[in-house]
C-alpha cells in the first residue's frame, strides 16, 4: 500500500490548514453525540446488560439484521429539543457540536433520498432532526459537525471477515462482499455526505472504521479530496484514511489523552461514563472536576476535548450528563479568558496543573492548591513583570526568579476546586 502524501499538497498545505483550523484551535470544547437506532435499546437486549460500549450492541449481541431493522422502526425521540441540546453544549462552554449521523449500524439520522433504512422511511418521524440541530447550533454560534462510518452493518456491500473474532466481535472486522459492491457503496456514501453538505452545511466531518482492510488510504485520499472541493472550508478527521498514517487535519485520539504535545491539530474524544451510546445501567459518571482538569491538561498539550454525551431514545439528556454539563459551564463561563485562544505553553509541566500561554501572559492552572503557598514554576524564560490570581489584578503577588526557576508566594486558599489560575504576565520580547 502506497501512499503519497505530495499528492495531497494542494489539498492540504499548512497556509490554507492554519486557516481552516484557526476556530477549531481557538475553540478547546466541543460536545460529541452518539444517538441512533442502539439508542433504543438503551445497552440491553433480550433482558440482559450488555457489557461494552451501547452503539455495537448490535454485534455485541449478535442480531440478525431483520430483527435489528424492528429496533430502528422504534425509534422515536418524542421529546428531541434541539434547542435545548444546542443550549446546553454552549452554557457549558462548548464551541461545536459533532452528531453521529451514521454509526456502524447504519441508521440514518435523516431522510436520505439514497437509502430506506433512515428515520424517515423506517421509523417514521416526519421531523427533520439534523435540520433542527444544525439551526440551533448557528442561533447559539456552535459550529455543526457529522460524524459518518465507513462500516455500515446494514449495506449489503459488506460482510464480517471469516474467523477475526477474539475480543472483537464478529461484527467488528468486515469486507466488501465483492469488488463492484464496494465501488457503489463508496459511491452511497459520496451521495449522503454531499446531502449532508447542501442540508446541514456540515462544517466538521468525523469519519471511523478506518481499521477495516477494505478501506485504504487511497479510499481514504480519494474521500479527503472529494470532501475539499464539495465543502471547501470544511475540517476532516484522519480517520477518513488510515489514522496512523494520515493526520489531515485533525488527529483522533479516543478514551486517551497524549503525554506530550503533538505535532499536528489534534482533539481527544472523551465518553463522560463509559460508553458513547446511551446505557441506562452505566452510572459511572466522570466528576466534573475530572472533567475540567482533563479538559485543561488536553489544551495544554494543544488539543481540544470533545466530550460526548448519549442521548436516551427520547431525545433527551441523560441527568448525569445534564448535571456535569452545567457544572462545566459555571467554571468556563468564569475562565474563558483564560481557556479559549490559549496555546501550548513551552514551560516543564508542573505538578500542581497545567500551564496554558495566551500572547504575553501564562495562566498557571492550579488543580492542587500548594499548601506552602509557594508556587514552583520551572523552565521559564522571559521577564516577569507582574504576577496575580485572576480576576484579582490588583493585588500583585511577590515572586522570587533563581536561573528559570520562578517561585510565587501565593494565597492561603484555592478560590475554585477545579483549577483557580494564577496570572504571569511578561515583558514583550
Ligand atoms: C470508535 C467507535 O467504534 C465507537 O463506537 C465510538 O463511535 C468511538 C468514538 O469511535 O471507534
Amino acid at each position: 500500500m502506497t501512499f503519497n502524501i505530495q499528492a495531497l499538497d494542494q489539498a492540504t498545505n499548512q497556509k490554507d490548514l492554519d486557516q481552516r483550523m484557526e476556530w477549531f484551535n481557538d475553540a478547546k470544547f466541543g460536545m460529541f453525540i452518539h444517538w441512533g437506532a442502539y439508542s433504543v435499546l438503551k445497552g440491553s437486549w433480550q433482558g440482559k446488560e450488555m457489557e461494552f460500549y451501547a452503539e455495537w450492541i448490535q454485534a455485541k449481541a449478535d442480531i440478525p439484521k431483520e430483527q435489528y431493522v424492528k429496533v430502528a422502526e422504534r425509534f422515536n425521540p418524542e421529546q428531541f429539543d434541539a434547542d435545548a441540546w444546542a443550549k446546553a453544549a454552549y452554557e457549558a462552554g462548548m464551541k461545536y457540536m459533532v452528531i453521529t449521523t451514521k454509526h456502524h449500524e447504519g441508521f440514518c439520522l435523516w431522510d436520505s433520498q439514497y437509502t430506506k433504512y433512515d428515520i424517515k422511511d423506517t421509523a417514521g418521524i416526519d421531523r427533520d432532526l439534523l435540520g433542527e440541530l444544525s439551526a440551533a447550533c448557528k442561533k447559539y454560534g456552535l459550529k455543526f459537525g457529522t460524524y459518518y462510518s465507513t462500516i455500515d452493518w446494514h449495506h449489503d456491500s459488506q460482510k464480517p471477515v471469516e474467523g477475526a473474532k477474539g475480543h472483537w466481535n464478529k461484527w467488528a472486522k468486515i469486507e466488501m462482499v465483492s469488488p463492484q459492491k464496494k465501488k457503489e457503496y463508496v459511491q452511497y456514501m459520496k451521495n449522503q455526505l454531499q446531502e449532508l453538505v447542501d442540508r446541514y452545511d456540515t462544517q466538521i466531518f468525523w469519519f471511523d472504521g478506518d481499521w477495516n482492510d477494505f478501506w485504504t488510504m487511497e479510499d481514504g485520499e480519494d474521500l479527503y479530496r472529494f470532501l475539499r472541493k464539495i465543502q471547501p472550508n470544511a475540517i476532516i478527521n484522519n480517520r477518513v484514511a488510515k489514522r496512523k498514517e494520515f493526520k489531515y487535519d485533525f488527529g483522533t485520539p479516543e478514551n486517551q489523552t497524549p503525554g506530550e504535545k503533538l505535532d499536528y491539530y489534534w482533539e481527544a474524544c472523551w465518553t463522560i461514563n463509559h460508553s458513547w451510546g446511551y446505557k441506562a445501567h452505566d452510572k459511572k459518571w466522570k466528576s466534573s472536576q475530572v472533567l475540567i482538569q482533563k479538559l485543561l491538561d488536553i489544551n495544554s498539550k494543544g488539543g481540544n476535548l470533545l466530550l460526548n454525551v448519549g442521548p436516551t431514545p427520547e431525545g433527551t439528556f441523560p441527568d448525569g450528563c445534564i448535571d456535569r454539563l452545567a457544572q462545566m459551564g459555571q467554571w468556563t463561563k468564569m475562565h474563558g479568558e483564560v481557556l479559549y485562544g490559549t496555546e501550548y505553553a513551552p514551560v516543564k509541566r508542573p505538578s500542581w496543573g497545567r500551564v496554558l500561554k495566551k500572547g504575553n501572559s501564562l495562566f498557571l492552572h492550579v488543580f492542587d492548591w500548594p499548601q506552602n503557598q509557594q508556587l514552583k514554576v520551572e523552565g521559564l524564560a522571559g521577564s516577569l513583570q507582574k504576577a496575580y490570581v485572576f480576576k484579582q489584578a490588583n493585588e500583585a503577588l511577590q515572586f522570587e526568579i533563581d536561573d528559570q526557576n520562578f517561585t510565587i508566594k501565593i494565597p492561603k486558599e484555592a478560590y475554585d476546586e477545579n483549577s483557580s489560575v494564577v496570572v504571569l504576565e511578561f515583558s514583550p520580547e
